[in-house]
Order: C-alpha cells, then structure tokens, then sequence
C-alpha cells in the first residue's frame, strides 16, 4: 500500500483508520474521501481530502486517478438499523457504492478491501462460535447487501483479479466517532451514558450475546490483512475476527467497577432486538488467526478501562 484512497473516511471506522494509516504511510499517501466535508475533523485536516459521492463512479475514478492510488479502502455503507428503515436506499448505497468501488479498483488495479459484518449471517446460521464458512441466509438488507458484497469480491478476484480482502466486523466501540444506525451502537452508547448521567437504557435486552471489537483492534486488523502475503490467504473477503462475545449486563458489571453507582436499565427495541437475534452470539475466527495472524488485544475489561478514560477527556467530566 503506497497511496490509499479511503471512502466514507469521516464515518466510525474512516475517520481513525485514516489517522492510523497516515502515521504509518504519510500523511500525503492517504486519501481521505466522503460525501460531505466536515471542518475541523482530523482527517480532513492533516491531508488529501476530497468530496466523493461513491455512487458517482466517474468521480470516484477521476480522484483515484488524480492521486495515483494503488489501494481502495471502500467503507462507506449504511448500518443494519438504518438499512432496515430505508432497504432501498441501503441496497443502492451498499451495493451501487461497492460496485462502482470495484470498478475503479479493476481499472486502476487497486488493491481493495471492504468490511463485511457479522450481519452477513442469519437465524439458520450456527449460533456458537459460528464457523468461518457457514450457512448464511440473513434476513435484513443489511445481511443481503454484505453476503452479496462477500460474493462479489470473490468475484471480481477471480474473474478479474482484484486483490480483493476483507473481514467481517463485529460491533466496533470507539471514542472518536459515534457509530450511525447500528445495532451495536447500545455498546459505544453506553459509556458515553454512564459518564453524562450514570445510568443507561439499552435499546438490546439483557442476554442478548454479540461479537464486539474495540477500535484500536479493527484498525489493525486492517492494515494487517492487506500487507498480508497474499500466498496464505485462502478466504480473502469475509474473514470472521472477534475480540469478545458480550452482552448489556456484562458491559453495565465492568463500567460499575469504574462508576459503581451506574445503573442499567431496559426499554427493548424490537427492530434492532429482532436484528441482534438473527446474528450469532459469537464467531469463531481461527482461519484470521492462522492465515494472517489475527490478534485483538483488547478484552472486554482493558476496553472498558480506555473507554472511560478517554471519554472523560473528551467530554471533559472529571
Ligand atoms: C451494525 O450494528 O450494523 C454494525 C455491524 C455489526 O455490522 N455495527
């Protein structure tokens, strides 16, 4: 990876990987892209940024071309909640985006790597340690849009040969910037909730297990997967990685040992509750781990404790 075109760059995961990976390859080697441009913002600030609408494919191309880029980071997509309220729009963005994404990626011979989701799965999928390669029949536009998008990266590997790569996500917690439309997001919201007003109702029921993923821990499983050598991979677009298997109770037990007067309580919403029982209640990511050597350091206890602390700074409570 010599010069990174980056899309949705100012969304959860853009906005600190383009960060990440301009410490690590320059800043004038990353390019951050979005819809809109958002003063101030880091990544819009420390270098190359450019408007880019990805379902506008010939200003996608004309910016990768300008730039010289080598490798495509296509992230921008809609999330599982705001995709089942708007399927039509989440099947053009999801899918039109990726496509065109593709497209310029074969042109220019770009490496490329997008996000799939644990959303990929569905209520006939195994729900334990869900094995790498497994039924997946999900029942959101969320889960079509990224098996579809899983297939089409093996597609365009193989018919093509785009060096294609990519993971499947689990629910990603952050500091910076707050997740849009996930059905996740209660684990990013909780911290914010308990430092404001040290109480939190989660939108997801008690016992409701899901894979989750600090931040720092995705950002390097990125760039890791696309320096990997390529000998070794043999699933390429859709591995599962995971850093823990949690729900509600146990994040409200690990923020308590920092807050102890913090207090969970439940009003259940049923779309997103609906969302969280087709997935799994937790992967198994041993082909990650042996084919290019994936490993999350953070547990659930090590994130909670960054959390805070940077939360604390960042909404300057004391
Ligand atoms: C969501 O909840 O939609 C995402 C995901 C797991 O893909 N965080």
């Amino acid at each position: 990876m010599k010069k990174i075109l980056v899309t949705g760059s100012l969304g959860q995961i853009g906005s600190e990987l383009v960060m990440h990976m301009r410490n690590i390859y320059g800043n004038d080697n990353v390019i951050a892209t979005d819809i809109r441009r958002i003063e101030g913002m880091p990544a819009v600030e420390s270098g190359p940024f450019e408007i880019v609408d990805v379902l506008d494919s010939k200003a996608m191309a004309e910016v990768a071309k300008k730039h010289n880029a080598d490798t495509i980071i296509h992230l921008a997509a809609l999330l599982s909640a705001v995709a089942e309220a708007k399927p039509v729009l989440a099947w053009e963005i999801n899918m039109g985006g990726l496509f065109n994404a593709l497209e310029v990626a074969r042109e220019l011979n770009c490496s490329f790597f997008t996000p799939s989701s644990i959303g990929a799965f569905g209520p006939s999928t195994p729900k334990v340690k869900t094995p790498q390669d497994t039924i997946q029949r999900p029942q959101t536009m969320y889960g079509v849009t990224k098996v579809s998008g899983e297939l089409l990266c093996d597609y365009y590997f193989k018919r093509f040969g785009v060096d294609t790569r990519g993971v499947r996500f689990p629910g990603l917690i952050s500091y910076e910037t707050l997740p849009g439309g996930g059905t996740t997001d209660y684990a990013v919201d909780i911290y914010y909730e308990a430092l404001k007003n040290g109480k939190y109702t989660s939108f997801i029921d008690k016992g409701t297990f899901m894979d989750m993923m600090y931040m720092p821990d995705a950002l390097n499983a990125i760039v890791t997967l696309m320096e990997a050598d390529p000998k070794k991979l043999i699933h390429r677009n859709a591995f599962n990685i995971t850093a823990m298997s949690i729900e509600p109770e146990m994040v409200a037990a690990e923020i308590k040992k920092h807050i102890p007067s913090f207090e969970i309580n439940y009003d259940v919403d049923p779309v997103r509750q609906g969302i969280a029982n087709s997935w799994p209640d937790s992967i198994d990511d041993s082909a990650a781990r042996e084919e290019w050597g994936f490993n999350a350091k953070y547990d659930l206890a090590l994130m909670s404790k960054d959390m805070l602390e940077k939360l604390r700074v960042k909404l300057n409570i004391k």
